[in-house]
């Protein structure tokens, strides 16, 4: 009698294989699209460097991937992202970051959400003392 490999039963270990083969391409495929959409994002962003300029309220013409970098960078004076929190700040680049966003501090804002995802106000208020942070809001015009 012939053989009809289509009709032959399957071993246990066969259809062991199968699944296993089955489970990593379902796995490397999450992995492919994870990290597929997070290029997606970050190619977004890094497409509006340079191209976000807007006039704040003093006529100046500011890219708003440049102050929230610099929103960063005066934050997290080490450079280093995890040390955020305890590394000091540069509270006079904090100031002139400030007259810089005048009547555009929303838009600052979001764009700063949007690459570090935190709110940046909640940021500033955590590095600065009171009496600094009451001077940033009102050179921000907050
Ligand atoms: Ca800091």
């Amino acid at each position: 009698m012939f053989e009809n490999p289509q009709n032959q039963p399957r071993s246990p270990a066969y259809q062991a294989t199968i699944a296993a083969i089955i489970l990593a391409i379902v796995i490397i495929g999450f992995f492919v699209a994870k990290s597929t959409v997070r290029g997606i994002k970050q190619g977004y962003y890094d497409n509006q460097d340079g191209q976000s300029y807007t006039n704040n309220s003093d006529g100046q013409s500011v890219d708003l991937n440049t102050l929230a970098r610099e929103y960063r960078a005066a934050a997290n004076n080490s450079g280093t992202d995890w040390m955020i929190d305890f590394d000091g700040t540069d509270v006079e680049a904090m100031y002139s970051l400030a007259e810089q966003s005048k009547g555009i501090f929303t838009q600052v804002a979001k764009r700063y959400k949007q690459l570090y995802n935190e709110v940046l106000l909640e940021r500033i208020a955590e590095e600065l003392n009171s009496s600094e942070f009451a001077k940033f809001k009102a050179l921000a015009g907050l």
